[in-house]
């Protein structure tokens, strides 16, 4: 193949790859229709991929993982910082020279026998100023069809490198699958990711989790962006007006769905839609009008299957319909297609389940491993924004934070400047679902929803946020907290969520407007009942008054518990928090 770069440092770090891992032969993947289709045909001969039938899902294979490989592995992900201070008490930390002897052992002949291959990508549209480039070395074509599905890849990226740019280096190696020797290694200072030991997608596809969080977090904290694990929509009004925000939960909390909401029918009918920028990651900077801009940097959605069905998601569930790869679903045999628990209500008959072995719905097992994927373009979303490719990014009105809650939130409220919005993003918190092993019910704190992603000492990621509020001043998007999960005394979700989300959205929308009054209360703004539209709704008005109700016993103990979880931050927790803390204490106790 014609040499594809003249970047030397590019070139260097192929050559050192190869050198080390010792592959059968070295391949730069330009990102060429062709080349990709004789890679996929390759991995289906190997079994790797598995081609699912070409009617009904065309361009669609499924991928079966390792049975020890299925998750990231947040216990083996380290920030390898030259200070341990650096990488703070919420990271795994190695010092650098400690990390790359390890990590050096174990990739030395790691691709012996397989070829090597060079992705060249962008984080963000080719060319726009939020973007950045990468370049992931990987042995698995797994991993070169499915980063050509979540970034851009190939040779426009190469050349918009050109022969002096920089990148970030990603070096990944299936090795031998070991648990023992699974590292995922991130190295801010030298912007170099090293993930050996595992193929599953949160810890191979570097350019998600590992670039556009952990290392992208390190960036826009030197440059004066800020990298965060938010969905960005825009809600499109009767009269065309389009208004954008974008929102952090914690896994399991709805962000892919709440991303591509369907209004509900009184709202359709009067014209509203909802506009899908992203997902999962947002790139937010300071724009030309001084207005804070995001990014979607990401091309593909990397969604868990389970649950998505027609109702919960039909625009998840139409974006999987073609040039899509599965992981770890069900392979129905009858018609060589997929299935979920949750997609409906029949298992198929004849089936072979994420293990690889012979299942059907009778089984009483799970046919699908419950965080099994889908990996699907962008472009396949029915409701994907136009402004998607807009390398300006589309301008923040709101930022939401949000976790599951079933007593202490309310449904919504707004804070009170975008200092205390900062303070509301960093007490965050999930109650744990009975979805997940351990105890249920149990409180835990993930501030901004960037705890296992947050590539530094988040107390300098807190100071970090209040910097950006001052460079952005009054033109800063207004800051809100809702919970769609509060329960009554049975335990059931009160708030039907879904599409009725939208309702809470035009308050949020109103807010930042100045289109409506709210009520002080003692953690922020709150709406009166009657501003929230229930028209249609199963819900009558004191119900909402219910779920708009906050209990200020149940919230000294919450303040109790966020001055603990402070402590862990020590001298970095900025004096502003504490201070926010103390505030909201006093209102409490007013
Ligand atoms: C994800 C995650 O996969 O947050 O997006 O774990
Ligand atoms: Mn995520």
């Amino acid at each position: 193949m014609a040499q594809l770069t003249k970047n030397e440092k590019l070139l260097r770090f192929v050559e050192d790859s190869a050198a080390l891992c010792k592959p059968e032969r070295v391949i730069w993947i330009d990102g060429t229709q062709e080349q990709l289709f004789a890679l996929r045909d390759e991995a289906l001969a190997t079994g790797e991929l598995i081609l699912l039938n070409q009617e009904l899902l065309p361009g669609c294979v499924l991928h079966r993982s390792a049975l020890n490989d299925v998750a990231r592995v947040e216990a083996r992900t380290l920030i390898c910082s030259r200070k341990e201070e650096d990488a703070g008490p919420t990271n795994n930390w190695m010092e650098p020279s400690a990390a790359y002897k390890m990590l050096g052992g174990i990739f030395d002949g790691s691709m012996k026998g397989r070829d090597m291959y060079v992705i060249p990508y962008s984080m963000g549209p080719v060319g726009s100023k939020f973007s950045k480039i990468g370049i992931e070395i990987t042995d698995s074509i797994y991993v070169v069809l499915s980063m050509n599905i979540m970034t851009r890849i190939g040779q426009a990226v190469l050349d918009e490198l050109g022969a002096d740019g920089d990148f970030v280096k990603g070096l990944h190696s299936k090795a031998e699958l070991s648990e023992e020797k699974r590292y995922i290694c991130h190295f801010p200072e030298d912007n170099t990711i090293l993930s050996v030991n595992s193929g599953y997608g949160g810890n191979v596809l570097l350019g998600k989790k590992c670039f556009a969080l952990r290392i992208a977090s390190n960036l826009g904290r030197h440059e004066g962006w800020m990298a965060e694990h938010m969905l960005i929509l825009g809600i499109q009004y009767p009269n065309g007006d389009i208004k954008y925000i974008s929102a952090a939960f914690p896994s399991a909390c709805g962000k892919t769905n709440l991303a591509m909401l369907i209004p509900p029918e009184g709202y359709l009918s009067k014209g509203y839609r909802v506009w899908c920028v992203g997902d999962d990651i947002a790139w937010i900077r300071p724009g030309k009008d001084g207005r804070l801009y995001a990014i979607n940097p990401e091309n593909g959605f990397f969604g868990v299957a389970p649950g998505t069905n027609a109702k919960s998601n039909p625009n998840a569930l139409a974006s999987t319909a073609r040039n899509t790869i599965f992981t770890n679903v069900v392979l129905n045999t009858d018609n060589n297609t997929v299935w979920w628990e949750g997609l409906d209500k029949n298992p198929p008959a004849h089936a072979i389940d994420w293990r690889g072995q012979p299942w059907n719905g009778e089984m009483g097992t799970k046919g699908a491993h419950p965080n099994s994927r889908f990996t699907a373009p962008a472009t396949n979303c029915p409701c994907i924004s136009s402004e998607f490719e807009n390398p300006d990014g589309v301008p923040l009105s709101a930022i939401i934070f949000g976790g599951r809650r079933a007593k202490t939130a309310p449904l919504v409220y707004q804070s009170f400047n975008w200092q205390n919005g900062v303070f509301v993003g960093s007490i965050m918190a999930s109650e744990t679902t009975a979805a997940a092993t351990g105890a249920v019910g149990v409180v835990r704190r993930d501030p901004m929803a960037m705890l296992p992603f947050c590539g530094y000492h988040m107390g300098d990621y807190f100071r970090h946020w209040l910097e950006m509020g001052k460079m952005v001043g009054d033109k800063a998007p207004k800051i809100f907290n809702v919970n769609w999960f509060r329960t009554d005394d049975e335990g059931h979700f009160i708030w039907p969520g879904f599409g009725d989300n939208l309702r809470v959205l035009e308050w949020i929308i109103e807010r930042c407007e100045g289109k409506v009054d709210a009520q002080e209360t003692a953690i922020g703004y709150m709406p009166h009942a009657e501003d929230i539209n229930i028209e249609g709704l199963d819900i009558d008005i004191e119900t909402l008054r219910g779920l708009l109700s906050i209990d200020k016993a149940t919230w000294l103990e919450e303040a109790a518990g966020i001055a603990e979880f402070y402590k862990k931050f020590g001298n970095k927790l900025p004096t502003e928090l504490q201070e926010e803390l103390a505030g909201l204490v006093a209102r409490l106790q007013a």
